[in-house]
């Protein structure tokens, strides 16, 4: 697991280099935004719950037959996995976030995680929907300038996006 920091140390330390004036302009951006990157992740944290059932429901309105008899929420427990799952991927990225890097995201949640969804028989490009519908309520939360002082959010929105999209095409 790496942060944006440390990653840039180990590349430059693969090749016996200091780190390249590139390199320390994007760290010295990191810093620089660093308290609108924590409010980012502040305002997911203590939305998670209302991000993962709006988003949830926002599914099965969608696709109706994942909460029928023989669908893949259907039932209590299976309903209670799918939150779960939606709420660890929630979960991740917003410590990929926090990171400003995303191999927390990759190595403990998305590695193995189509597989895992192909042995179980639940519908990977389902689960990308929901996904896609968290990143969608995340970025409209992180971009709510109501009782703050604005600023430009943009290059933290978008790598907000990436994150989530990186999770959507690792499960189909
Ligand atoms: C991944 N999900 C499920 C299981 C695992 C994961 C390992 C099997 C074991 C269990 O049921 O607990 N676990 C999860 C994850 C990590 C992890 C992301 C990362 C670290 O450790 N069903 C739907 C929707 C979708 C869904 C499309 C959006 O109809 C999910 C939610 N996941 C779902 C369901 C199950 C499951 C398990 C329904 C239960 C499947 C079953 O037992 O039939």
């Amino acid at each position: 697991m790496l942060d944006a920091f440390a990653k840039v140390v180990a590349q430059a330390d693969a090749r016996g280099e200091f780190l390249s004036n590139t390199q320390l302009d994007a760290l010295a951006k990191m810093v620089a935004e660093g308290n609108k990157r924590l409010d980012i992740v502040n305002r997911i944290n203590s939305n998670a719950s209302s991000i993962v059932t709006n988003s949830a429901r926002a599914l099965f309105a969608e696709q109706p037959q994942l909460v029928q008899p023989g669908g893949n929420a259907y039932t209590s427990r299976r309903m209670a996995a799918c939150l779960r799952d939606m709420e660890i991927v929630l979960r991740y990225v917003s410590y990929a976030m926090t990171a400003g890097d995303s191999s927390v995201l990759d190595d403990r949640c998305l590695n193995g995680l189509r597989e895992t969804y192909q042995a179980l028989g639940t519908p990977g490009t389902s689960v990308a929907v929901a996904i896609q519908k968290m990143k969608e309520a995340s970025v409209s939360l992180a971009n709510d300038s109501n009782g703050i002082t604005t600023g430009d959010c943009s290059s933290l929105i978008a790598e907000l996006g990436v994150y989530f999209d990186r999770a959507a095409v690792a499960v189909v």
